[in-house]
């Protein structure tokens, strides 16, 4: 359509603007309106809040029970996610709360672009940015990356794995490992950290020896995102939401979506860690494996079962922030259970706390931190003998930029994990050798 003036440009830029904006529009009437207070914008705006106490696993279990989401655990204070009732619930259970600045960027000098993030922080990749960037990836180093769409999100958008190994064509005898990314909506920078990984793999195979031997010895899958639709969303007004889970409907309910990490089908809501309303930001779902997502990918690792044996050995679930390593289970407790021998636990927490010693994040068995139920990692472990650990990115603190620290630190912060990854890469045929008991778990 052939614009006759300026004027006709204006209305037809406005126009586009207001059908973008309009299905941007909030999934609930809870969808925060960033830079402003959370209750001031709307009662069920998600902001974050500071809880001052010197908090046990128990007491902070018993916040999460409620729904909020727990994105900092400091010796003397929490910061949660929570909307105003759940906050007053908090209240209620004698909890002081401080509420925290929404992230707030400047104003997109343009207009703000809609699913895109704020001009402050282009260096982030959007969906179809990152999709662009996987191609050309991929179409750069063809010879040891292969890639797979292996889903739909809810929504329809692709789910990817991309395959790096030498004759990635072929599904050799290699130790695989699984590299996830984005499971939750606004965790932006695990999407960067995917990004980062397939670079280095591609520019560096063939010139830095160990880089050569992780690719020509193992079949490494990494899905760069997990949770598109969510990551969408978060953006989909050109400054931040706040949002966590994945954009499924709830039959019954005005609100939507799953938490990712709390749908996996190992001990899925056994334990009060996770939240049966669909409102919280940890609603676990209608039934284990019910966000498509997480079908799709359970789905892929279990197709990863050749002749009855799981070739996948070890992976990383990558979240932000509060840069921490995490090892299961979050269920419980108890650093053994049923299917966690006390040689597991060891293995997982002596490879944990070397890729810690790394990257300089704190390891941890995942429930010290709080208990959760239907995680990632305790699926992998569980159901799948994967070793599944949860890395927790930059920033330490929300006042660091919390989940939406500056673009300026991407480099900086995904860079970090190149050796710690690399160490679970080259333990991945043997993770027992950590403890010394290579021959009794390892000879075959
Ligand atoms: C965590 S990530 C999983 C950590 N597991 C336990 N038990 N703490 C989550 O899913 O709540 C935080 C995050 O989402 O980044
Ligand atoms: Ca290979
Ligand atoms: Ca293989
Ligand atoms: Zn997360």
């Amino acid at each position: 359509m052939r614009l006759r003036n300026r004027r006709d440009r204006r209305v037809a830029a406005a126009l586009a603007l207001g059908i973008a904006l309009a299905v941007a529009a909030p999934l609930t009437a809870g969808a925060s309106q960033p830079g402003r207070s959370p209750a001031a914008a709307d009662p069920e705006a998600v902001g974050q809040y500071e809880i001052r106490s010197k908090s046990a696993p128990s007491e902070r279990s018993a916040i999460a029970a409620t729904g909020v989401s727990i994105d900092e655990v400091k010796p003397d204070k929490l910061v949660v996610s929570a909307d105003r009732s759940q906050a007053r619930e908090l209240r209620t259970l004698g909890h002081e709360l401080k509420p925290l600045p929404a992230p707030s960027r400047e104003p997109s000098a343009s207009a703000a672009k809609v699913f895109d993030f704020p001009s402050a922080d282009a260096g982030y990749h959007n969906y179809a940015e990152a999709t662009a960037e996987i191609d050309r990836l991929v179409a750069a180093h063809s010879a040891i990356m292969h890639k797979q769409v292996i889903g739909k999100s809810y929504e329809g958008r692709d789910i990817v794995a991309v395959k790096v190994s030498d004759n990635p064509a072929s599904d050799e005898d290699e130790p695989e490992v699984l590299l996830t990314h984005h499971q939750h909506a606004r965790e932006h920078l695990t999407v960067e950290m995917a990004l980062y990984l397939l670079r280095e793999f591609g520019d560096d195979y063939g010139k830095d020896s160990r880089i050569t031997q992780a690719v020509a010895g193992r079949e490494i899958w990494i899905l760069p995102d997990l949770n598109p639709d969510g990551g969408e969303y978060d953006i989909a007004t050109g400054s931040y939401r706040m949002w966590r889970k994945n954009t499924q409907p709830n039959r019954g309910s005005s609100h939507r979506g799953t938490d990712m990490n709390r749908n996996w089908d190992y001990r899925w809501g056994c334990c009060n860690g996770s939240s049966t309303s669909p409102r919280d930001d940890t609603y676990r779902g209608a039934a284990p494996e019910s966000a498509p997502e997480v079908k799709v990918v359970a789905d892929f690792v279990r197709g990863r079962v050749v002749d009855g044996k799981q070739q996948i050995t070890a992976g990383i679930d990558f979240h932000t922030y509060s840069e921490l390593v995490l090892w299961p289970y979050g269920f419980t407790t108890g650093d053994t259970a049923p299917g966690m021998t006390r040689d597991d636990r060891d293995a997982f927490a002596a490879v944990g706390r070397k890729m810690a010693a790394s990257n300089g994040y704190k390891p941890m068995q995942s429930s010290d931190l709080y208990v959760t139920d239907g995680s990632i990692d305790d699926w992998l472990w569980g159901d799948q003998k994967v070793f599944g650990y949860t890395f927790e990115m930059y920033p330490s603190s929300n006042r660091d930029g919390g989940f939406y620290p500056p673009d300026e630190v991407i480099e900086r912060e995904t860079s970090r994990n190149r050796d710690a990854v690399l160490q679970l890469i080259e333990s991945a045929d043997c993770m027992y050798r950590s403890i010394g008991k290579e021959q009794q778990y390892c000879a075959d």
